[in-house]
């Protein structure tokens, strides 16, 4: 096991990607607000249905001057969907190749070295999860702790007593009350904070109140799930522009960075196993699908990624990357260094970001290529210009690239498995790193 942990230094360490120097230490002692957007994907942002857009106030914040936006950003999830993206925001690992996730699978066992307590030990930070479904969800209550997250406000710490504040069928409260009683909490922590909140009216089948929505007219679609995605992306949208005005009211926007992202696709598959994608596709954005192949599934895989503070120099950006490289990018922004720390992503605003972007079966993509790997070695790769299927038997420069390409995606996805599965990191503390100890954290949380 030691040598393991060298060779993953080895690893990591030539993988490494320098902070950008116009960038490291922007955010240092600011406080970090993730917004994790629940199904929320790229191309809701600037969308208008029937003449009128879905999500206006997440269209002007993409579009603000102190926003660093991506259009170019990638869920890289597996089947631990909303914990996968958590899984690399916290601690720059994968979810698992196959079968539940890391956080119920290894979660409650295995050590980490994650984001609150790199946070808190190296800059003071205090931190906590606000959440409106129940705390045994993907066994976060355990998880939690064994992150050194401070506080957890699950669905117990918020006062349900009237129907109006759920879902109508089970998926925890409404995002509006999530922010709107989830500041009373935050007003009272200590900062710096780092905390998060865990959206959850716009996943799949959430049913709540049309009269939640205004005079919002969606689509008129044969399938009712992608009508209602755009109900509850809108939603979801009026309750983070009620969110920032309480940040605003509250004094918390001038010191804070706030960090949105979409956890993964909201659209999948319809009861007949179709592609919702290819509906949409034909459906909204009129266009052609008859040819639909693994390379339209694949742009359909992008979701929003935003930093927004006072002050910061934004713009839309076209680096490609993913969730993996979240962690990386907002720890220099907060000054830390991560050299020492095993994680798989770089900086997206390193000069040395790498932007080949690994999905967990192993595809992956390029800013000039999608590839698909078959077991078969009949590797599928499709120029993103154009969309066509260039055949490698004719391009041997570019079978080698490939190639090299794909070794490193699997070499990445291994060494990351290696650590989640045989628990490595309790054999590797990095310098200045304490191992977090959960039992000094007493928070209860619902369980069911
Ligand atoms: C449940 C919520 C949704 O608590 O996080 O999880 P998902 O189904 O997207 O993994
Ligand atoms: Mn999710």
């Amino acid at each position: 096991t030691e040598s393991e942990i060298d060779q993953i230094l080895d690893y990591t360490h030539q993988h490494y990607a320098q902070p950008n120097k116009a960038y490291f230490g922007k955010a240092k002692g600011k406080n970090i607000i993730i917004i994790h957007l629940e199904s929320f994907e790229q191309f809701l942002i600037g969308l208008k249905i029937n003449g009128v857009e879905v999500t206006p106030f997440l269209n002007k914040l993409y579009n603000d001057k102190n926003t660093l936006s991506y259009d170019n950003f990638f869920n890289e999830v597996g089947t631990g969907r909303t914990s996968d993206a958590e899984t690399m925001l916290e601690t720059g690992l994968f979810g698992l190749p196959t079968g539940t996730s890391v956080f119920t699978k290894l979660g409650t066992e295995n050590t980490f070295q994650a984001a609150p307590a790199i946070l808190a030990q190296q800059e003071g930070y205090s931190s906590a999860v606000f959440h409106g479904n129940v705390g045994s969800f993907w066994s976060r209550n355990i998880v939690y702790k064994n992150m050194g997250y401070n506080y957890f406000f699950d669905k117990s710490y918020y006062d349900t007593a009237d129907s109006e504040t759920n879902s109508l069928n089970g998926y925890g409260i409404k995002d509006k009350i999530l922010f709107s009683e989830g500041v009373k909490y935050l007003e009272q922590m200590q900062q710096p904070f780092y905390t998060k909140f865990l959206t959850v009216t716009n996943h799949v089948r959430y049913q709540f109140s049309d009269d939640d929505n205004g005079d919002f007219q969606s689509t008129d679609l044969d399938d009712d799930e992608i009508n209602n995605y755009f109900k509850t992306a809108h939603y979801l949208d009026k309750s983070i522009e009620e969110f920032f005005k309480y940040l605003d009211d509250t004094g918390l926007s001038t010191n804070s960075m706030i960090v949105l992202y979409g956890d993964h696709y909201g659209l999948d598959k319809n009861s007949a196993g179709e592609s919702q994608h290819k509906e949409l596709a034909s459906g909204v954005f009129n266009q052609n699908t008859d040819n639909w192949s693994q390379f339209n599934e694949t742009q359909y895989q992008r979701v929003p990624f935003m930093i927004h503070m006072d002050g910061l120099k934004g713009g839309i950006k076209h680096t490609y990357g993913g969730e993996i490289d979240v962690l990386p990018t907002i720890l220099h922004l907060a000054g830390v260094n991560t050299k020492q720390y095993i994680q798989l992503g770089t900086d997206l605003l390193s000069k040395q970001h790498n932007q080949v972007v690994a999905f967990r079966k192993k595809s992956f993509i390029t800013p000039k290529y999608t590839v698909y790997p078959n077991d078969n070695g009949n590797t599928k790769v499709y120029e993103n210009k154009t969309g066509a299927e260039i055949p490698l038997r004719d391009n041997p420069e570019l079978a080698m690239k490939v190639d090299k390409w794909q070794k490193d995606v699997n070499k990445k996805l291994k060494i990351s498995d290696d650590v989640n599965n045989k628990n490595l990191l309790r054999f590797y503390t990095p310098a200045g790193f304490t191992p977090v100890d959960p039992t000094k954290y007493d928070y209860q949380n619902q369980v069911e």
